[in-house]
């Protein structure tokens, strides 16, 4: 069952099927190239390089491919591919493993204490090349994912697209009509995004957390919405019934999902590699870019799983694609014109940077409303109070899958915050820094806590304190949603071409301006294809 769901060979292309298979011999021989596409000439120069393998970056190689351009792609994460001894690939929520985190020896979850107590975290034995990262900033931490597809194999799979008129304010500079005629319905479709049944949604205990939250929004007098997700539902439903390995409802999420979820690896990126033009090199880290004749050179690091160096090496190439994550991209471009590697790199890098307004949040509920044993972690709604003039927000109903009833209805705010963070570069640590105060936080809770005070006030219930450290009902010091520091139009022209530089790309969620008003990587999948659609029309030879 797990197969025809996920690797139905009739309803997958010829070159899907390719790319899929060369993951699965490059897992098989533990490989850390994936594709066999070879430049003629120089070992060390390819014509393109596309660095990350996330949303931009799988959209980019997959145009790059289709145009004929041998593409390499660099990433610092593993393939996650292979069944470790306990037979799957990655570890759940419950029982993390060294899988779990990125060189860690203990898990960073959101959620840091239970009842209080420091019973959430835990030590996960020797630090390995793991698929989540939490990269800490003062009063910010930031989530991501590290490995063959980015924040796609960590990430809820929630798959809205933007309202159109917050869409419009924020990128004003796009032509809306033909994002929203063309690029979002090709980024959905060939994301995979679906919508659960509503019949199965009202019926399984599964989502019952979501049905009594939605209850409470709607008795105070809030709207909710459905939200599309590329987790196949069908498959969820075949796991409610245990015809098939569970995986949304074995408490898998955001340590990766072992089944269900169409991550970028079974989508863009194997349509990618299955064009013959497209290779993923892995546990690559790329440090520095300077500029040759020819264009541009990188500095590479490759490691192991354990994090030891194996080599250091450089690789030219002539265009260069820039899709490492809003703060990967910006790191990189930051170091370069701070080391003078590119020092006309526009003084905008580094600025725009946002958290997309998330706040964490939870409720207490009354005794007769329990949210369930079993609580699959793949959300489905959303509370939508986006048309408060003052406080704009949409809460996804978050699960609390830990197999307990918590009587804990769970949220993931995102709210308009005009606050931007900015990126400054230490040379001391060569790194960037993000400086972001605590108090830049407060817009969020603020619109958070409007939607919140009401649903309690109207339903009699409080918040539940005891799941953030140090007594909170709000956590904003983190977020999954990271977008900026290499905004469109300022840092770049109006298509991703990094200003200052010919042949030089930004890719990724670095270019949307701190915020978005939605769970953002069908936007940034969406912009990708755009901007790529017109790079690969004016700029590139093959
Ligand atoms: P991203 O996906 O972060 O990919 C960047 C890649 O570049 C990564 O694989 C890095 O390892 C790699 N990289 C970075 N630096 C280097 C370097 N120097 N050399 C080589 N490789 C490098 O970029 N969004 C939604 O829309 N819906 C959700 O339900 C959702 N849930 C989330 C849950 C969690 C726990 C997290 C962490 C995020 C979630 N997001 C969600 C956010 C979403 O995954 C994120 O916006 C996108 O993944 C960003 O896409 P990018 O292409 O910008």
């Amino acid at each position: 069952m797990t197969a025809l769901i996920e690797t139905d060979p009739s309803v997958m292309s010829r070159r899907r099927f390719t790319g899929l298979a060369a993951f699965t011999s490059a897992a098989t021989l533990s490989l850390t190239q994936i594709g066999t596409a070879r430049a003629a000439g120089r070992r060390d120069f390819v014509p393109a390089v596309v660095i990350g393998t996330g949303y931009g970056s799988a959209v980019t190689a997959l145009r790059l491919g289709e145009a004929g351009i041998t593409t390499t792609m660099l990433e610092m994460g593993r393939l996650w591919n292979k069944p470790g001894k306990d037979g799957k690939i990655f570890c759940s929520t419950l029982t993390p493993d060294s899988r779990s985190m990125w060189f860690n020896r203990r898990t960073k979850a959101p959620l840091d204490t239970f009842l209080w107590l420091n019973v959430v975290n835990r030590d996960i034995g020797t630090p390995y090349a793991g698929v989540l990262d939490r990269i800490d900033f003062p009063n910010m931490g930031v989530y991501v994912g590290r490995g063959v597809g980015g924040g796609s194999l960590v990430n809820g799979g929630m798959a809205p697209t933007p309202r159109r008129s917050y869409f419009e304010q924020v990128l004003p500079q796009v032509n809306a009509d033909q994002m929203y005629k063309r690029y979002f319905p090709l980024a959905n479709r060939m994301l995979g995004v679906t919508t659960i049944d509503p019949r199965y949604l009202e019926r399984t205990p599964v989502y019952r957390y979501a049905r009594v939250s939605r209850r409470h929004a709607h008795q105070a007098g809030f709207k909710t919405t459905v939200i599309p997700n590329v987790y196949d539902f069908r498959y969820l439903q075949c796991e409610e019934r245990r015809e098939v390995p569970r995986s949304a409802l074995a408490g898998e999420v955001i340590y990766g999902n072992n089944h269900g979820k169409q991550s970028l690896d079974k989508t863009y990126l194997a349509d990618a590699v299955g064009t013959g033009k497209v290779t993923i090199q892995t546990l690559t880290r790329v440090t520095a870019i300077r500029q040759d004749r020819s264009g541009y050179v990188l500095t590479l690091e490759k490691i192991d799983a354990s994090g030891k160096l194996l080599q250091r090496s450089e690789l030219g190439c002539r265009y260069l694609f820039l899709g490492a994550g809003s703060v990967g991209t910006t790191e990189l471009l930051l170091r370069a014109r701070e080391t003078d590697a590119l020092p006309n790199l526009s003084e905008s890098i580094g600025t725009g940077w946002g958290t997309n307004g998330n706040v964490m949040t939870s409720r207490a509920n009354h005794l007769w409303d329990p949210t369930g044993l079993l609580q699959s972690t793949i959300p489905t709604l959303a509370i939508d109070n986006w048309n408060d003039p003052v406080h704009p927000a949409f809460a996804e109903i978050a699960p609390l899958p830990i197999g307990l009833e918590t009587w804990a209805s769970l949220y993931l705010a995102i709210t308009v915050n005009p606050e931007r963070g900015r990126f400054s570069y230490n040379a001391a640590k060569d790194r960037a820094d993000l400086n972001w105060g605590a108090r830049q936080s407060n817009p969020s809770i603020a619109s958070a806590r409007a939607l919140f005070d009401k649903i309690n006030r109207v339903t009699g219930t409080t918040y539940r304190r005891d799941l953030f450290s140090g007594n909170r009902e709000f956590a904003a010091d983190f977020c999954y949603h990271p977008l900026g520091g290499c905004v469109l139009g300022k840092a770049t022209d109006d298509y991703g071409r990094a200003r200052g530089y010919r042949n030089l790309y930004v890719t990724d969620g670095s270019l949307i301006p701190g915020s978005i008003g939605v769970n953002p990587f069908v936007t940034i999948t969406a912009l990708a294809e755009r901007n790529i659609a017109r790079v690969i029309a004016t700029d590139l030879r093959a």
